[in-house]
């Protein structure tokens, strides 16, 4: 007990000094809408520091074809990112929009005080209210709107991040990020067009249709993906406004060498994958070493691939082989001894099979090879997933040229594609099928879900696959 008492007052940055910290002339705060964040505060003083946060109320885009009414602390979701100093004290301005339907407030997580400023703020549309507040803690702090149901103005987009840096600055880093995750509730299901309205019920039980990165699905993925160069250094700000669920945050390819866990003091080094409650933040330090674009997910996998949860960092620069070599050689392995020497044929394979032999034989053979092999990505419906997987159904791609829709099933496909106006740039590996499952598979493609209505035959995938 005793060792603990001494440990209390020992404590470096420890709120009864930070009170003390004298502050020196005013100082306009640079809010920046993410993923970016502003300047460092260096070596600069403790300044008395004005913050301007409009609230605004305003339709933005979900996913494609689907929008959503968001509240927003400063247009954005998560909100304007706010960047401070241990000591610095904070006037804080919420403004409340005359267009705005409803009162909010503001309850940050960085405050000392009841509410944590909710109670102080509470602004009706066409107003603004002032309060003040001195930063003891450093840290990375969530602030959301608190007002009833608080439920609801979270699920709507009320969350952002406010950083304490310490005395001095947090040590540079060459590249740094806003990334917060949230979860959507909608009363259509995922990917319904139209203007969705919020599920109050579905948010009670935290069954989310969407659960995503800055706000909407897309938002760090291709032109928008974060960006950095071999051998530098990178810094992620990661919150979780929720309202519902913890993510487990992970970047697919990358290790977190340093990650202030839960945005406090205590670091932690070497992780794969750290848990970010719900109001919750962390500071995620790494190095980047090889090039390619590495994925950031909430690894509670399902709301990376079907929900939303997935951003992309791109690195470019030299590769390091001795760090990741690539693909070295395909080797065929054949675990039932050294009788067969060479990899057999996908015809051989499925030589058993018999060949369709009416239109309707054809559609039914075809329509398990899809369900087999091509549903995971393209999904049951042909509606694909999307910035992942292109549609199927309906594909202006697919319709446009039946030879090329074997090949692809062929040989696969890379690189960016345009598929009913919406690009593409992603990996299909080639299916391991014989010509007739093709010839089916593609016939059942092109019979289903309102495509052309094409019938591709044995002979047609031979002539493709003999022409390379
Ligand atoms: C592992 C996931 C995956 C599987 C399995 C898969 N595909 Fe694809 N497919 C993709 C991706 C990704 C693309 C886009 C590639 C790009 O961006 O260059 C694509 C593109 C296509 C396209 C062209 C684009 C379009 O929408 O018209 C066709 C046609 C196609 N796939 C057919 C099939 C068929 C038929 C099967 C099953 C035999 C299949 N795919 C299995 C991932 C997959
Ligand atoms: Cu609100």
């Amino acid at each position: 007990m005793l060792v603990f008492s001494a440990c209390v007052g020992d404590k470096k940055n420890a709120p009864t000094n930070s009170a003390e910290i004298p502050v020196s002339k005013e100082m306009i705060a640079e809010l920046t809408a993410p993923p970016h964040v502003p300047t460092p505060v260096g070596r600069r003083k403790a300044k008395k520091l004005i913050v301007k946060m409009e609230i605004l109320e305003k339709e933005g885009e979900m996913t494609n074809g689907v929008r959503y009414m968001y509240w927003t602390f400063g247009g954005t979701v998560p909100g304007s990112f706010i960047r401070t100093r241990v000591g610095d004290e904070v006037e804080f301005h919420l403004q409340n929009h005359p267009n705005n339907k409803l009162p909010h407030n503001i309850d940050l997580h960085a405050v000392t005080g009841p509410g944590g400023g909710a109670e102080s703020s509470f602004v009706a549309p066409g107003h603004s209210k002032v309060f003040s507040f001195k930063t003891l803690n450093p840290g990375l702090y969530v602030y959301h709107c608190a007002t009833a149901p608080v439920g609801m103005h979270i699920a709507n987009g009320m969350y952002g991040l406010i950083l304490v840096e310490p005395e001095g600055g947090l040590p540079l880093v060459d590249r740094e990020y806003y990334v917060m995750q949230g979860d959507f509730y909608t009363k259509g299901a995922n990917g319904e067009r139209g203007l969705q309205p919020f599920d109050m019920q579905k948010a009670v039980d935290e069954k989310a249709d969407y659960v995503v990165f800055n706000g909407k699905v897309g938002a760090l993925t291709g032109d928008n993906a974060l960006t950095a160069k071999v051998g530098e250094t990178v810094r992620l700000y990661v919150g979780n406004g929720g309202p519902g669920l913890v993510s487990s945050f992970h970047v697919i390819g990358e290790i977190f060498d340093r990650v202030h866990v839960e945005g406090g003091d205590l670091i932690n080094e070497n992780v794969q994958t750290t848990l970010i409650p719900a109001g919750g933040a962390a500071m995620i330090e790494f190095r980047v070493d090889v090039p390619g674009t590495f994925i950031l997910v909430d690894h509670s996998i399902f709301r990376a691939f079907n929900k939303g949860a997935l951003g992309m960092l791109k690195v470019e620069g030299e590769e390091d082989k001795k760090i990741y070599s690539g693909e070295i050689r395909d080797d065929i392995y054949l675990p039932e001894g050294p009788g067969i020497q060479s990899m057999p044929t996908t015809d051989e394979i499925v030589a058993s099979e018999v060949p369709a032999k009416s239109f309707e034989e054809q559609m039914e053979f075809g329509k398990q090879a899809y369900m087999q092999t091509c549903v995971a990505c393209h999904q049951a419906e042909g509606q694909g997933i999307p910035n992942a997987f292109p549609p199927l159904a309906k594909s202006d791609y697919l319709n446009a040229d039946v030879n090329r829709s074997i090949d692809i099933v062929l040989h696969g496909l890379t690189g960016e594609i345009t598929v009913n106006g919406e690009k593409y740039n992603s990996i299909m590996t080639s299916q391991m099928l014989s010509s007739d499952e093709i010839a089916n598979v593609l016939t059942y493609v092109y019979n289903s879900w309102g495509n052309s209505g094409a019938k591709v035959t044995k002979e047609m995938v031979e002539k493709v696959k003999n022409k390379k």
